[in-house]
Protein backbone atom coordinates (compact mmCIF):
# COMPACT_ATOMS: atom_id res chain seq x y z
CA UNK A 1 0.00 0.00 0.00
CA UNK A 2 1.68 3.06 -1.32
CA UNK A 3 1.80 6.75 -0.06
CA UNK A 4 1.51 8.68 -2.71
CA UNK A 5 1.35 12.18 -1.44
CA UNK A 6 0.32 13.99 1.57
CA UNK A 7 -1.02 17.47 1.67
CA UNK A 8 -1.09 20.56 4.26
CA UNK A 9 -3.63 22.71 3.61
CA UNK A 10 -4.64 26.00 6.17
CA UNK A 11 -7.71 27.62 6.20
CA UNK A 12 -9.15 30.45 7.60
CA UNK A 13 -13.08 29.73 9.21
CA UNK A 14 -15.14 32.59 10.73
CA UNK A 15 -16.32 32.09 14.08
CA UNK A 16 -20.28 32.44 14.85
CA UNK A 17 -18.85 34.56 18.11
CA UNK A 18 -15.62 35.08 20.08
CA UNK A 19 -14.61 32.23 22.67
CA UNK A 20 -12.99 32.79 25.61
CA UNK A 21 -11.29 30.93 27.70
CA UNK A 22 -8.45 31.60 30.67
CA UNK A 23 -6.13 31.05 28.26
CA UNK A 24 -7.54 31.73 24.53
CA UNK A 25 -9.45 34.84 23.35
CA UNK A 26 -10.49 33.19 19.48
CA UNK A 27 -12.44 34.78 17.28
CA UNK A 28 -11.49 32.94 14.07
CA UNK A 29 -9.87 29.38 13.39
CA UNK A 30 -7.01 29.31 11.69
CA UNK A 31 -6.95 25.35 11.05
CA UNK A 32 -4.63 22.55 9.69
CA UNK A 33 -6.39 19.90 7.50
CA UNK A 34 -3.96 16.83 6.08
CA UNK A 35 -5.21 15.29 3.19
CA UNK A 36 -3.03 11.60 2.25
CA UNK A 37 -3.20 9.93 -1.04
CA UNK A 38 -2.92 6.20 -0.19
CA UNK A 39 -3.11 3.82 -3.55
CA UNK A 40 -5.68 6.78 -5.12
CA UNK A 41 -7.72 7.27 -2.60
CA UNK A 42 -8.09 10.33 -0.18
CA UNK A 43 -7.97 10.09 3.53
CA UNK A 44 -8.54 13.33 5.95
CA UNK A 45 -7.16 14.70 9.33
CA UNK A 46 -7.91 17.81 11.21
CA UNK A 47 -5.37 19.24 13.44
CA UNK A 48 -6.14 20.00 16.76
CA UNK A 49 -3.45 22.92 17.76
CA UNK A 50 -4.76 26.15 18.27
CA UNK A 51 -3.61 29.72 16.82
CA UNK A 52 -2.12 30.60 19.97
CA UNK A 53 0.36 28.38 22.29
CA UNK A 54 -2.02 29.31 25.17
CA UNK A 55 -3.44 25.97 26.03
CA UNK A 56 -0.76 23.77 24.34
CA UNK A 57 2.81 24.18 23.76
CA UNK A 58 1.68 23.77 20.30
CA UNK A 59 0.46 26.25 17.88
CA UNK A 60 -0.98 25.41 14.41
CA UNK A 61 2.40 26.94 12.69
CA UNK A 62 4.59 24.89 14.81
CA UNK A 63 2.47 21.69 13.76
CA UNK A 64 2.53 23.14 10.21
CA UNK A 65 6.18 23.79 10.52
CA UNK A 66 7.04 20.54 12.54
CA UNK A 67 5.11 18.23 9.54
CA UNK A 68 6.77 20.08 6.60
CA UNK A 69 10.41 19.57 8.35
CA UNK A 70 9.82 15.63 8.74
CA UNK A 71 6.40 14.34 8.47
CA UNK A 72 7.83 11.01 10.72
CA UNK A 73 9.03 13.30 13.54
CA UNK A 74 6.34 15.73 14.73
CA UNK A 75 4.47 16.30 17.75
CA UNK A 76 1.87 14.42 18.91
CA UNK A 77 -0.82 16.77 18.34
CA UNK A 78 0.58 16.96 14.47
CA UNK A 79 0.91 13.84 14.15
CA UNK A 80 -2.72 12.77 15.23
CA UNK A 81 -4.04 14.54 11.72
CA UNK A 82 -1.74 12.34 9.70
CA UNK A 83 -2.33 9.31 11.56
CA UNK A 84 -6.27 10.11 10.92
CA UNK A 85 -6.04 10.96 7.46
CA UNK A 86 -4.22 7.54 7.13
CA UNK A 87 -7.14 5.78 9.05
CA UNK A 88 -9.91 7.64 7.12
CA UNK A 89 -7.86 6.40 3.18
CA UNK A 90 -7.31 3.14 4.47
CA UNK A 91 -10.93 2.23 5.87
CA UNK A 92 -12.56 4.63 2.72
CA UNK A 93 -10.65 1.37 0.59
CA UNK A 94 -11.91 -1.29 2.52
CA UNK A 95 -15.37 0.29 2.44
CA UNK A 96 -15.23 0.22 6.47
CA UNK A 97 -16.23 2.82 8.43
CA UNK A 98 -13.83 4.35 11.70
CA UNK A 99 -16.54 3.40 14.35
CA UNK A 100 -16.82 -0.45 13.15
CA UNK A 101 -12.86 -0.27 13.39
CA UNK A 102 -12.67 1.28 16.61
CA UNK A 103 -15.15 -1.07 18.03
CA UNK A 104 -17.88 1.39 18.68
CA UNK A 105 -21.36 0.16 19.28
CA UNK A 106 -23.58 3.40 19.39
CA UNK A 107 -25.16 4.84 16.43
CA UNK A 108 -25.63 7.99 18.09
CA UNK A 109 -23.99 9.66 20.94
CA UNK A 110 -24.64 12.51 23.89
CA UNK A 111 -23.76 16.00 22.53
CA UNK A 112 -22.40 18.74 24.96
CA UNK A 113 -21.51 22.00 24.20
CA UNK A 114 -18.63 24.59 25.54
CA UNK A 115 -19.33 27.97 26.74
CA UNK A 116 -16.72 30.39 27.54
CA UNK A 117 -16.26 33.09 29.42
CA UNK A 118 -18.53 36.10 28.99
CA UNK A 119 -18.36 39.38 29.89
CA UNK A 120 -21.77 39.06 32.76
CA UNK A 121 -23.59 36.76 34.14
CA UNK A 122 -26.49 37.87 31.87
CA UNK A 123 -24.81 37.30 28.63
CA UNK A 124 -24.04 33.92 30.14
CA UNK A 125 -27.35 32.67 30.90
CA UNK A 126 -28.68 33.88 27.29
CA UNK A 127 -25.90 31.60 25.74
CA UNK A 128 -26.82 28.65 28.00
CA UNK A 129 -30.38 28.99 27.29
CA UNK A 130 -29.55 29.61 23.58
CA UNK A 131 -27.76 26.25 24.16
CA UNK A 132 -30.58 24.26 25.71
CA UNK A 133 -33.40 25.55 23.38
CA UNK A 134 -31.48 24.28 20.42
CA UNK A 135 -31.29 20.72 22.44
CA UNK A 136 -28.18 20.53 24.19
CA UNK A 137 -28.57 18.73 27.38
CA UNK A 138 -24.84 19.55 29.03
CA UNK A 139 -22.64 22.24 29.30
CA UNK A 140 -19.34 22.75 30.20
CA UNK A 141 -18.97 26.29 31.69
CA UNK A 142 -14.97 27.65 31.82
CA UNK A 143 -14.51 28.65 35.30
CA UNK A 144 -11.28 30.69 36.84
CA UNK A 145 -10.27 32.42 40.43
CA UNK A 146 -12.91 34.90 41.39
CA UNK A 147 -15.17 33.25 38.32
CA UNK A 148 -16.68 30.34 39.80
CA UNK A 149 -19.30 30.03 42.44
CA UNK A 150 -21.72 33.16 41.56
CA UNK A 151 -21.55 32.07 38.08
CA UNK A 152 -22.27 28.09 38.70
CA UNK A 153 -24.69 29.32 40.84
CA UNK A 154 -26.48 31.40 38.64
CA UNK A 155 -26.52 29.02 35.45
CA UNK A 156 -28.12 26.37 38.22
CA UNK A 157 -30.63 28.94 39.54
CA UNK A 158 -31.85 29.45 36.03
CA UNK A 159 -31.86 26.14 34.57
CA UNK A 160 -32.22 23.62 37.82
CA UNK A 161 -31.36 19.88 37.16
CA UNK A 162 -32.74 20.27 33.61
CA UNK A 163 -29.35 20.06 32.06
CA UNK A 164 -25.99 18.34 33.26
CA UNK A 165 -23.01 20.92 34.45
CA UNK A 166 -19.68 20.62 33.98
CA UNK A 167 -16.70 23.39 34.61
CA UNK A 168 -13.49 23.39 33.28
CA UNK A 169 -11.01 25.58 34.97
CA UNK A 170 -7.87 25.24 32.69
CA UNK A 171 -5.50 24.98 35.48
CA UNK A 172 -6.34 28.32 36.78
CA UNK A 173 -6.22 27.20 40.46
CA UNK A 174 -3.92 26.08 43.18
CA UNK A 175 -4.34 23.22 45.55
CA UNK A 176 -4.83 26.35 48.38
CA UNK A 177 -7.84 27.84 46.74
CA UNK A 178 -9.59 24.18 47.63
CA UNK A 179 -12.42 25.74 49.70
CA UNK A 180 -13.25 27.89 46.57
CA UNK A 181 -13.80 24.98 44.72
CA UNK A 182 -15.34 22.80 47.59
CA UNK A 183 -18.05 25.07 47.46
CA UNK A 184 -18.85 24.02 44.09
CA UNK A 185 -19.97 20.97 45.89
CA UNK A 186 -22.88 21.89 46.48
CA UNK A 187 -24.12 22.44 42.80
CA UNK A 188 -24.14 18.49 41.61
CA UNK A 189 -21.47 18.87 38.89
CA UNK A 190 -20.54 15.96 36.67
CA UNK A 191 -16.83 16.81 37.16
CA UNK A 192 -14.44 19.83 37.59
CA UNK A 193 -11.71 19.44 34.39
CA UNK A 194 -8.05 20.33 34.99
CA UNK A 195 -8.44 22.55 38.23
CA UNK A 196 -4.53 22.69 39.06
CA UNK A 197 -1.85 22.99 36.34
CA UNK A 198 -1.26 19.90 34.21
CA UNK A 199 2.08 19.04 36.52
CA UNK A 200 0.49 18.79 39.71
CA UNK A 201 -0.73 15.31 39.90
CA UNK A 202 0.37 15.05 43.55
CA UNK A 203 -1.87 18.08 44.11
CA UNK A 204 -5.38 16.78 42.27
CA UNK A 205 -4.66 13.44 44.19
CA UNK A 206 -4.91 15.83 47.48
CA UNK A 207 -7.68 17.73 46.10
CA UNK A 208 -9.50 14.38 45.40
CA UNK A 209 -9.84 14.00 49.00
CA UNK A 210 -10.97 17.93 49.42
CA UNK A 211 -13.97 18.57 47.13
CA UNK A 212 -16.73 16.02 46.41
CA UNK A 213 -17.20 17.25 42.59
CA UNK A 214 -15.13 14.54 40.61
CA UNK A 215 -12.00 15.70 39.37
CA UNK A 216 -11.07 15.54 35.84
CA UNK A 217 -7.59 16.18 34.42
CA UNK A 218 -7.41 17.09 30.23
CA UNK A 219 -4.31 19.12 30.05
CA UNK A 220 -2.21 16.19 32.60
CA UNK A 221 -3.01 13.86 30.32
CA UNK A 222 -0.77 13.85 26.84
CA UNK A 223 0.04 9.91 26.70
CA UNK A 224 -1.20 6.65 28.25
CA UNK A 225 1.62 6.66 30.10
CA UNK A 226 0.33 10.42 32.00
CA UNK A 227 -3.05 8.57 32.06
CA UNK A 228 -2.09 5.18 33.95
CA UNK A 229 0.16 7.42 36.23
CA UNK A 230 -2.80 9.78 37.40
CA UNK A 231 -4.74 6.50 37.69
CA UNK A 232 -2.63 4.64 40.09
CA UNK A 233 -2.05 8.04 42.19
CA UNK A 234 -5.74 8.69 42.10
CA UNK A 235 -5.35 11.98 40.77
CA UNK A 236 -8.46 11.77 39.09
CA UNK A 237 -11.98 10.14 38.89
CA UNK A 238 -12.65 10.98 34.79
CA UNK A 239 -10.24 11.49 32.42
CA UNK A 240 -11.34 13.84 29.06
CA UNK A 241 -9.50 11.72 26.09
CA UNK A 242 -8.32 14.26 23.09
CA UNK A 243 -7.06 12.33 19.94
CA UNK A 244 -5.57 15.31 18.60
CA UNK A 245 -3.27 16.23 22.11
CA UNK A 246 -2.87 12.50 22.87
CA UNK A 247 -0.97 11.63 19.30
CA UNK A 248 -3.41 9.98 17.52
CA UNK A 249 -7.07 7.95 17.97
CA UNK A 250 -5.38 4.59 18.43
CA UNK A 251 -3.45 6.26 21.35
CA UNK A 252 -7.13 7.58 22.70
CA UNK A 253 -8.53 4.34 22.46
CA UNK A 254 -5.75 3.29 24.36
CA UNK A 255 -6.70 5.38 26.89
CA UNK A 256 -10.27 4.54 26.91
CA UNK A 257 -9.33 1.42 27.46
CA UNK A 258 -7.44 2.29 30.45
CA UNK A 259 -9.97 3.91 32.21
CA UNK A 260 -12.43 1.38 31.95
CA UNK A 261 -9.78 -1.56 33.02
CA UNK A 262 -9.87 0.98 36.11
CA UNK A 263 -13.06 1.91 36.58
CA UNK A 264 -12.38 5.64 35.65
CA UNK A 265 -14.56 7.77 33.80
CA UNK A 266 -13.78 9.33 30.22
CA UNK A 267 -15.23 11.13 27.87
CA UNK A 268 -14.19 12.51 24.16
CA UNK A 269 -13.06 16.23 24.91
CA UNK A 270 -13.20 18.93 22.01
CA UNK A 271 -10.79 21.49 20.28
CA UNK A 272 -13.47 23.58 18.30
CA UNK A 273 -13.25 20.85 15.52
CA UNK A 274 -14.30 21.53 12.34
CA UNK A 275 -16.88 18.97 10.95
CA UNK A 276 -13.79 17.08 9.37
CA UNK A 277 -12.45 16.74 13.18
CA UNK A 278 -15.62 16.27 14.61
CA UNK A 279 -16.49 12.91 12.13
CA UNK A 280 -13.81 11.13 13.65
CA UNK A 281 -13.99 12.64 17.69
CA UNK A 282 -17.90 11.49 16.91
CA UNK A 283 -16.43 7.54 16.10
CA UNK A 284 -14.19 7.80 18.88
CA UNK A 285 -17.61 8.82 21.52
CA UNK A 286 -19.17 5.74 20.67
CA UNK A 287 -16.47 3.33 22.03
CA UNK A 288 -18.72 2.24 25.46
CA UNK A 289 -16.13 3.00 28.04
CA UNK A 290 -16.88 7.16 27.55
CA UNK A 291 -19.15 7.40 29.58
CA UNK A 292 -20.48 10.63 29.62
CA UNK A 293 -21.27 13.18 27.18
CA UNK A 294 -17.89 14.76 25.66
CA UNK A 295 -17.35 18.08 23.77
CA UNK A 296 -19.73 17.54 20.87
CA UNK A 297 -21.73 20.08 19.35
CA UNK A 298 -23.40 20.28 16.35
CA UNK A 299 -22.80 22.09 13.30
CA UNK A 300 -23.36 25.61 13.66
CA UNK A 301 -22.00 25.75 17.20
CA UNK A 302 -18.94 27.15 16.41
CA UNK A 303 -18.41 27.97 12.67
CA UNK A 304 -20.75 30.02 10.24
CA UNK A 305 -19.97 27.91 7.48
CA UNK A 306 -18.67 24.73 7.67
CA UNK A 307 -16.08 22.49 5.82
CA UNK A 308 -18.71 19.02 6.19
CA UNK A 309 -22.08 18.18 5.75
CA UNK A 310 -24.47 19.26 8.81
CA UNK A 311 -24.98 17.21 11.39
CA UNK A 312 -27.80 18.20 13.98
CA UNK A 313 -28.95 17.57 17.15
CA UNK A 314 -31.76 14.90 17.63
CA UNK A 315 -33.10 14.44 21.01
CA UNK A 316 -29.73 15.52 22.60
CA UNK A 317 -27.43 13.24 21.00
CA UNK A 318 -25.39 13.51 17.63
CA UNK A 319 -25.26 10.80 14.82
CA UNK A 320 -22.42 8.18 14.34
CA UNK A 321 -21.18 8.31 10.48
CA UNK A 322 -21.47 5.00 9.11
CA UNK A 323 -19.89 6.05 5.62
CA UNK A 324 -16.45 4.66 4.93
CA UNK A 325 -13.58 5.96 7.03
CA UNK A 326 -14.38 9.55 8.40
CA UNK A 327 -17.64 9.16 6.88
CA UNK A 328 -17.25 11.85 4.59
CA UNK A 329 -14.66 14.12 2.48
CA UNK A 330 -15.14 18.09 3.14
CA UNK A 331 -16.79 20.15 0.73
CA UNK A 332 -14.70 21.33 -1.91
CA UNK A 333 -16.88 24.52 -2.48
CA UNK A 334 -15.67 25.63 1.22
CA UNK A 335 -11.95 24.45 1.00
CA UNK A 336 -11.75 26.59 -1.89
CA UNK A 337 -13.25 29.49 -0.20
CA UNK A 338 -11.35 29.08 3.31
CA UNK A 339 -7.89 27.75 2.18
CA UNK A 340 -5.32 30.24 2.76
CA UNK A 341 -2.39 28.03 1.78
CA UNK A 342 -1.76 24.05 0.78
CA UNK A 343 1.47 22.43 0.05
CA UNK A 344 1.77 19.08 -0.90
CA UNK A 345 4.94 17.01 0.60
CA UNK A 346 6.08 13.77 -0.81
CA UNK A 347 4.42 14.25 -4.19
CA UNK A 348 2.92 11.61 -5.76
CA UNK A 349 5.00 8.81 -7.56
CA UNK A 350 6.39 10.01 -11.44
O1 LIG B 1 -16.63 21.90 22.11
O2 LIG B 1 -14.86 21.63 20.83
C1 LIG B 1 -15.45 22.12 21.80
C2 LIG B 1 -14.64 23.01 22.75
C3 LIG B 1 -14.52 22.33 24.08
O3 LIG B 1 -14.02 24.06 25.59
C4 LIG B 1 -13.60 23.13 24.94
N1 LIG B 1 -12.32 22.77 24.88
O4 LIG B 1 -9.96 23.30 27.49
O5 LIG B 1 -11.09 21.56 26.87
C5 LIG B 1 -10.75 22.73 26.74
C6 LIG B 1 -11.42 23.54 25.70
C7 LIG B 1 -10.51 24.30 24.80
C8 LIG B 1 -11.06 25.30 24.10
C9 LIG B 1 -9.21 23.99 24.68
C10 LIG B 1 -10.27 26.09 23.29
C11 LIG B 1 -8.42 24.77 23.84
C12 LIG B 1 -8.96 25.80 23.15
Amino acid sequence: MGLDAVELRRLTLPMTAPFRTSQLHLTERDVLLVRVVIDGVDGWGECAALPEAGYDDVDVDTATAALRADLDHAPPVATAAVTTATFDARLRAEGRSLADWLGAGRRSVPAGVAVGFMPSIEELLDEVARHVETGYRRVKLKIGPGRDVELVRAVRAEFGESIALQVDANGAYRLEDAPALAALDEFDLLLIEQPLPRDDLAGHAELVDLINTPVCLDESIRSLADATRAIELGACSVICVKPGPLGGLDVARAVHDACVAAGVGAWCGGMLETGVGRAALLALAALPGFTLPGDLSATGRWYVDDLAPPVDLVGGELAVPTGPGIGGEPDPVALRRYTTWAETLRPGRP
